[in-house]
């Protein structure tokens, strides 16, 4: 992936703060705002690539929902072996649509690839081994994430895999101001100052909504996923495996 500039979004002083949106500015320092701001994304992002190894099957389509600029779709071109299939990457943001492309045209790989903008609940999802929801769940309004769901789940073939990844809220209110500041320590860790911690978190205070561990499990279940397993939690981050 192409070297991104330095965030500095939220590092001056705001007099009005508006709702996080993923435009042209974020855009352009993405792959260091989320390596700086989410705990394992270069794990999950890894782990990724070699489930695609084993999970994706020749003839079967590939999905990445909420591709960003395409570091999913770029691992799992890497790690997929079986013949003929397709990967297809879904952002509803045009300027990431449009740089994601350029990052997906820099690396060479034998399984053709397809970039769309469109908003995920707009696809249609066929023939899948493989659909990857990273951090994207939490940016879909909550009334939708049980449909988008039970599309993926009648979209995926039998033993397909999902991997869903996503903030949480811990319901104790006391292991969740932990996880929170836990998070918050992780990111001055990572140079961020507190104006601009408690900037982005007012920023993303009614796009991104959060839900807990078992209210994704419950919807995993009904959905028609009968094998489920969180394989990665760091502090308020949790990543899982769905099959079908
Ligand atoms: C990664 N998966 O690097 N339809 C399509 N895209 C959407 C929608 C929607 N309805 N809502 C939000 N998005 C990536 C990271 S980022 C997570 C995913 C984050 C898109 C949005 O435009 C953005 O690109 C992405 O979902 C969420 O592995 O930044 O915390």
């Amino acid at each position: 992936m192409q070297a991104s500039d330095t965030d500095l979004i939220f590092s001056n002083k705001k007099s009005k703060i508006k709702d996080f949106a993923f435009d042209a500015q974020v855009v352009e320092v993405f792959p260091d705002m989320i390596s700086r701001s989410v705990p394992g994304y270069n794990t999950i992002i890894d782990t990724i690539g070699r489930l695609s190894q084993q999970y994706v099957t020749d003839n079967s389509q590939v999905y990445d929902l909420g591709c960003s600029l395409g570091a999913a779709t770029i691992a799992m071109r890497k790690g997929i072996t079986a013949k003929n299939c397709n990967i297809i990457g879904i952002d509803s943001s045009s300027a990431m649509v449009e740089r994601c492309k350029m990052h997906v045209s820099a690396f060479k790989g034998e399984t053709p690839v397809e970039i769309i903008e469109e908003n995920i609940l707009n696809i249609e999802i066929n023939n899948a081994s493989m659909v990857v929801l990273n951090f994207t769940l939490q940016f879909i309004a909550p009334e939708q994430r049980q449909l988008l769901l039970n599309k993926i789940a009648k979209g995926l073939n039998p033993g397909g895999l999902l991997l869903l990844s996503e903030k949480i809220a811990h319901p104790d209110q006391v292991c969740n101001e932990l996880l929170i500041d836990l998070h918050h320590d992780f990111k001055r860790a990572n140079g961020y100052s507190e104006l601009e911690i408690a900037q982005k978190r007012t920023a993303l205070e009614n796009v991104m909504l959060t839900d807990n561990l078992d209210t994704h499990l419950n919807r995993l279940k009904l959905a028609g996923f009968n094998h489920n397993a969180p394989w990665f939690q760091c502090f308020n981050f949790f990543s899982l495996i769905a099959i079908k």
